[in-house]
């Protein structure tokens, strides 16, 4: 029951879903290749879609229009064209009458926006204005992808995201407060970038930059705003008004309330009948600032002698006749100051000092003391004056030079993007130097260790501290890895300034330069002992920062470079060598060497006469060089094995990596050897003959004695130690014939002959052929067997028997064919 209503209830729960599942995102037939689309606005695209089922028609729809049915194929492409921000496309399949499935394609459409800046003034004080920058992006689509990022000095410093999720292009801006002081550049920099990174697309950056300074009002420089010129009569004097402002000021001059020049800082006066009071006005939109001149006109017949022509009077006019005691000082910001003033002039009434700080009144001449207990005043232009009594009470002044100076805050050394540097590229080291004054006497050195790199000076004017930077551009080499670079301000103020110049080093910064490795003094080929090199120990090094990691390779794989090598390992080695930047290999050709060992046994037979055998070499590398020593004495190992050269022998085998030694016991194997010759041997009738036969050989031969049939009756074999022997007792004719001694080893067979013949008797000769014939038949059956034993011998243990003892050379057949005959 229970599993019969499972049953209905799965196959109801299907149908019911059945319709949908069919185009549910899992079992969508259709697949859409790209099945995104990032395009630029106005582009045209291709989309693939493909069915994986069989079906009624397919087709594309892309916006409001159907596109042809495909009902043959199983795939349909398309191009569609983003020329709105609202395109559709879906692709559609017919599987049945009743049933329908799409897919839609997601299409992201954009446009990389402009980006058009502009600046605002909010407040502007002497010391530092404050500005409203702006950022309009224009035109861009889709906004939420936007990032617009504020740099200020390539320092990022502040970021902002777009919310907005239509698809349209929109504008958008983007503000950025920013204060500058006085003689500071600010360069602001506002990237606008659409953010379709993580689908692949990489937009162009789109910026604008913007240098800021800083804006003031006119201020007179020197700050000076009374100045008092002595004119003649007819001559020409130009009247200066110097002032700095930003925006650079507009002048006005006025005379008598009359404007007399709108055009510049100067004014010609051609004509000045009497004293006269100019007044200079210096004005932007900040502000303005005024200065009154003062123009005393004497007769030209009392102008004292030394005065020369009125083109030269100015209010510092060399012929004032005052002196000034330092004519220049050097004071460090807040220390005091004091300048004497004299005038040797007779007819002087009266003199004093003009200064915004330590100013005098009018006093007796002919000394008066400008003198400060703090001098802290940037601006300050102290100026002595002195009143004569002539007709016109000429009044003259001049003014010390002063230097206030104050040594920098601080002097930072920075990178200006992050490091390491990388070899050959350029790399930018900044070296901020705050708060220093005055900037025209101000030096940077760049030091790398103890190396002077560069040197910069500033053509700044300002008497006020600043902020001043100096960059030094690096190329990057491999030797400078480590180094240190410093930078040092000094302010070089000149002979009255203090004895040892004012000067600040910068904390180190430690170049680290990456560069690609290299191998040094690595052999082509390479000696070494077995079991005593490994690779990594090699003569051989690589050099790279990150430091670079070595594998080495031989017979194509990978080896473990702290293994010692083996003798097996002689060949070919490479190295690869490699880090972030790059690889490299190198190869070396490696031999080991080893010393000497013998893998030979400790018995071993050969037969005489053969050739000296090299079955027992010793190994080694290099090729060892080996002696023979038998019972303690050298010996030249022999050409050929005599049968007195058995026994033990000490082998040496010496390479340059030591000698081994070896024991061996050599048996020389030789075939049977006779003591005597073929013989004749007469008998008398019934006498008792015997034959000996004793033959030599190694191993001991087995002797035999081969005699005629017709003997056997009266004849017998015995073997008497290394003796065989027959014996014939009461020998009678048929005793007479050939006896043939047979001696045998593994070597060979050798055979002797002796013809016994019976005294007095003329021989009987058929005996002699018959006995001739029953010999040579079985000295042929003999040789047969000698032969079939040699060839069982091929496989036999015996590894010192030459080959030539196949062919039975060593059986000596002319001692045969001799018994024959005889
Ligand atoms: C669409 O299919 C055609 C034919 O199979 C092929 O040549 C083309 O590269 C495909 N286009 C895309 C965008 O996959
Ligand atoms: C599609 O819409 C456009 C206007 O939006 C209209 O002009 C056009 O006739 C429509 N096409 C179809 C096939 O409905
Ligand atoms: C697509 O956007 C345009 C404006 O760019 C609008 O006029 C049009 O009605 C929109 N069409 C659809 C189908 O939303
Ligand atoms: C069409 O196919 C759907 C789903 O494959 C199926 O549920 C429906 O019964 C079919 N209709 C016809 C008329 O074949
Ligand atoms: C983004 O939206 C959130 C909530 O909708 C809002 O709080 C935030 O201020 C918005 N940010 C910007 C930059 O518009
Ligand atoms: C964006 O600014 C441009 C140029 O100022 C203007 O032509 C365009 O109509 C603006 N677009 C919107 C959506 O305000
Ligand atoms: C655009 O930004 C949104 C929100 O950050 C993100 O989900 C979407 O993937 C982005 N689109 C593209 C094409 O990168
Ligand atoms: C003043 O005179 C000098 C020469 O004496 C001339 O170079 C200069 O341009 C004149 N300035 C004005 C404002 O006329
Ligand atoms: C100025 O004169 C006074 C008095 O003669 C003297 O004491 C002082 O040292 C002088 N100062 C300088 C800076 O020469
Ligand atoms: C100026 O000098 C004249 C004579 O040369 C003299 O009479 C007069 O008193 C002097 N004035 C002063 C203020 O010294
Ligand atoms: C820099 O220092 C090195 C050793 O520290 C020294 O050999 C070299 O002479 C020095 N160079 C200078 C310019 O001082
Ligand atoms: C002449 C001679 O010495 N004959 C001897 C031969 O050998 C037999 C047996 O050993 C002896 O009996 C003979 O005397």
């Amino acid at each position: 029951m229970l599993p019969l209503r499972m049953l209905g209830i799965g196959l109801l729960t299907f149908s019911l879903c059945d319709a949908d599942t069919a185009c549910s995102e899992k079992h969508n037939p259709l697949s859409l290749d790209p099945p995104e689309i990032i395009g630029e606005y106005g582009t045209e695209v291709l989309v693939n879609c493909t069915s994986t089922v069989l079906h009624d028609g397919m087709y594309w729809r892309v916006r409001n229009e159907s596109f042809v049915i495909e009902v043959q194929e199983n795939f349909i492409g398309r191009s569609v064209l983003l020329s709105d921000w609202n395109v559709t496309a879906e692709c559609k399949i017919k599987l049945n009458e009743s049933h329908e499935c799409s897919k839609e394609l997601e299409i992201t459409t954009y446009n990389n926006p402009e980006v058009l800046s502009s600046i605002k003034l909010v407040h502007a004080t002497p010391k530092e204005t404050q500005y409203e920058l702006k950022c309009d992006t224009i035109n861009v689509a889709p906004v939420q992808n936007l990032t617009v990022k504020w740099y200020k000095n390539d320092k990022l410093i502040k970021t902002n995201f777009f919310n907005d999720t239509t698809k349209t292009p929109v504008n958008e801006s983007s503000v950025l407060p920013v204060t500058v002081s006085r003689g500071e550049e600010v360069q602001i920099r506002c990237e606008a970038q659409l953010n379709l990174v993580p689908h692949g697309l990489q937009l162009p950056v789109v910026f604008q930059t913007l240098n800021v300074l800083a804006q003031y009002p006119p201020e007179l420089n020197p700050k000076k705003d009374i100045d008092y010129i002595v004119a003649s009569q007819d001559g020409e004097i130009t009247l200066e008004c110097k002032a700095e402002g930003n925006p650079p000021p507009v002048f006005r001059w006025t005379y008598n309330g009359m404007t007399m020049s709108e055009s510049s800082n100067t004014l010609n006066v051609t004509r000045v009948d009497a004293s006269a009071t100019y007044t200079c006005t210096a004005s932007n939109y900040l502000g303005k600032t005024t200065k009154q001149i003062f123009v005393r006109v004497i007769q030209r017949e009392a102008v004292p002698a030394a005065l020369p022509t009125a083109e030269a009077a100015t209010p510092e006019a060399e012929d004032c006749p005052l002196t000034l005691t330092p004519s220049e000082i050097v004071v460090r910001f807040g220390d005091p100051a004091s300048v004497n003033c004299s005038t040797s002039a007779t007819n002087a009434v009266g003199m004093g000092w003009e200064s915004s700080v330590g100013g005098t009144g009018f006093v007796p001449p002919p000394v008066v003391t400008w003198m400060v207990a703090k001098l802290e005043d940037w601006t300050a232009v102290p100026s002595c004056f002195v009143t004569l009594n002539t007709t016109d009470d000429k009044q003259c002044s001049k003014s010390p030079t002063v230097i206030l100076y104050k040594t920098p805050d601080t002097v930072s050394i920075s990178a200006v993007h992050p490091g390491p540097m990388v070899e050959g590229t350029d790399f930018h080291l900044k070296c901020d130097v705050n708060n220093v004054a005055p900037v025209q006497n101000l030096k940077v050195k760049w030091y790398r260790d103890n190396e002077t790199v560069s040197e910069q000076m500033f053509l700044h004017t300002n008497t006020t501290p600043q902020n001043v930077f100096s960059t030094l551009i690096i190329t990057a080499k491999r030797d400078y890895n480590g180094s240190l670079y410093r930078c040092e301000a000094a302010l070089h103020l000149g002979p009255n300034g203090p004895e040892f110049i004012p000067t600040e080093t910068s904390e180190p910064y430690t170049a680290i330069v990456h560069y690609k490795p290299f191998i040094k003094d690595c052999p082509s080929s390479y000696t070494a002992v077995e079991h005593k090199l490994s690779m990594d120990t090699l003569p051989c090094s690589s050099e790279g920062n990150p430091p670079p990691i070595v594998q080495w390779y031989h017979q194509g794989k990978l080896i473990n470079s702290s293994e010692p090598l083996t003798r097996f390992g002689t060949g070919k080695y490479t190295a690869a060598v490699g880090n972030s930047l790059g690889s490299i290999s190198t190869s070396v050709e490696i031999t080991v060497e080893y010393e000497p060992s013998f893998n030979c046994m400790d018995h071993y037979e050969i037969e005489m006469n053969v050739g000296f055998q090299t079955k027992c070499e010793p190994e080694g590398n290099p090729a060892p060089s080996l002696t023979w020593f038998k019972d303690g004495t050298r010996v030249d190992s022999p050409l050929r094995w005599t049968k007195h050269d058995s026994g033990k022998y000490l082998l040496k085998a010496t390479n340059k990596h030591g000698t081994a030694e070896h024991t061996v016991h050599l048996d020389v194997l030789y075939a049977p050897q006779f003591g005597e010759g073929n013989s004749n041997k007469e008998m008398s009738l019934g006498e008792n003959v015997t034959l000996a036969c004793s033959a030599e050989g190694n191993p001991t031969p087995s002797i035999h004695w081969i005699w005629n049939l017709s003997s056997a009756a009266n004849l017998k074999e015995t073997t008497m130690g290394r003796q065989t022997i027959i014996t014939i007792t009461r020998a009678t004719s048929t005793n007479a014939g050939v006896y043939i001694c047979v001696a045998t080893n593994k070597v060979g067979t050798m055979t002797r002959s002796v013809t016994l013949v019976m005294k007095g008797s003329s021989a009987t000769p058929m005996a002699v052929i018959w006995g001739l014939i029953i010999v040579l038949i079985i000295l042929t059956i003999l040789i047969a067997m000698v032969l079939l034993h040699n060839r069982q011998k091929k496989h036999g243990q015996y590894s010192f028997v030459p080959a030539n003892t196949k062919d039975g050379s060593n059986v000596p057949m002319t001692t045969m064919s001799e018994g024959g005959t005889a």
